[in-house]
């Protein structure tokens, strides 16, 4: 077993709620410590209070648990983030900005920092965008993650930081809710479809974007900081696949198993975003370097999704 101890900022958020189980189920409980801004449950010895502004908290957290490793999920996504750019710019930069400090000052070996699709923009291709393409984000998430990006690569060339992230595409999982990117709608709509509700999508049916399941997303985090550093040829960050389809596929693929399922489109601001994101994303780097290759296409997360949301419904109904 590792040496490690790990911590989660942001572990009460989508991916954090997962890595956070999955590392305790590797790992142990104890080795890895969930931090948040929201209360954890009362006496959880492994679970710290955090605000990602206050580096002195962070500091003294890493001190106490003797952290080897921190994955540093909290920010404020897309759709969220352009209610309050400044704000936005504020929470995503100097919560980076604090992490890498402590990292660096304390000798913490790896630090994951997740990107995202959304650093892609005008100019960029559409279909398999690939690793180089320009970076030219609309929203001030996808600015904050470009900085990021060339700030994790500037602590490894400067410091030696071993800085490692993903461009995450839309995340879909059944074990935790996304809150405030434009990409939810995806695992919103499989919660209208279980309560038997029709859903109405801020986007329109022909919109394509790139998405992974929660079980791949978490795999290829794993992949990523379990790989030699030597292997790792991408120090900003590496594009990452799992599939692409539009709301009307995906829609389809949900009245497949559920025909009375209904769906209309009303697009708001959100519709702009999407437009401006990849379709598809080129991962051929990842699979180079570290062996990536995404287990789920459309159907398979189609059906995964609703067996699992089946059993929490019928739960929840008892
Ligand atoms: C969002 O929609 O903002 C996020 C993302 C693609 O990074 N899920």
């Amino acid at each position: 077993m590792s040496q490690d101890k790990f911590l989660i900022i942001g572990a009460a958020g989508q991916i954090g709620t997962v890595l956070t189980q999955t590392l305790r189920k590797t790992h142990g409980y104890n080795k890895v410590i969930a931090t948040d801004i929201r209360d954890g449950e009362p006496g959880d010895a492994c679970f710290e209070k955090l605000d990602v502004l206050d580096i002195a908290r962070m500091a003294e957290i890493v001190n106490k648990h003797r952290i080897t490793q921190i994955y540093h999920l909290a920010a404020i996504l897309s759709a969220k983030g352009e209610a309050a750019p400044l704000r936005t710019w504020e929470i995503n930069m100097k919560g980076l900005f604090n992490v890498l400090e402590v990292a660096r000052e304390m000798n913490v070996a790896k630090v994951f920092f997740p990107s995202s699709i959304a650093v892609f923009g005008e100019g960029a291709p559409k279909d398999n965008t690939p690793q180089d393409a320009v970076l030219k984000p609309t929203t001030v998430y996808g600015i904050s993650k470009v900085a990021g990006e060339l700030w994790g690569q500037y602590y490894w060339e400067r410091y030696g930081l071993d800085v490692r992230s993903l461009r995450y595409p839309g995340v879909i999982g059944h074990q935790s809710e996304p809150g405030g990117g434009t990409t939810d709608y995806a695992v919103e709509i499989f919660h209208k479809a279980m309560s038997g509700q029709p859903f109405v999508c801020f986007l329109k049916p022909d919109t394509c974007l790139p998405m992974i399941y929660m079980d791949d997303a978490i795999r290829a985090t794993l992949m990523l900081m379990d790989a030699p550093a030597e292997k790792l040829r991408v120090r900003t960050s590496y594009n990452v696949a799992g599939m692409s389809f539009t709301l009307a596929e995906i829609a389809a693929s949900i009245q497949k198993r559920i025909p009375t399922f209904k769906v209309s489109y009303e697009p708001d601001f959100r519709q702009a975003i999407a437009e401006s994101w990849p379709h598809s994303i080129d991962d051929s780097e990842a699979r180079r370097d570290w062996g990536w290759e995404p287990a789920y296409d459309l159907e398979k997360m189609t059906g995964d999704m609703i067996a699992h949301l089946q059993m929490r419904y019928a739960i929840q109904n008892c």
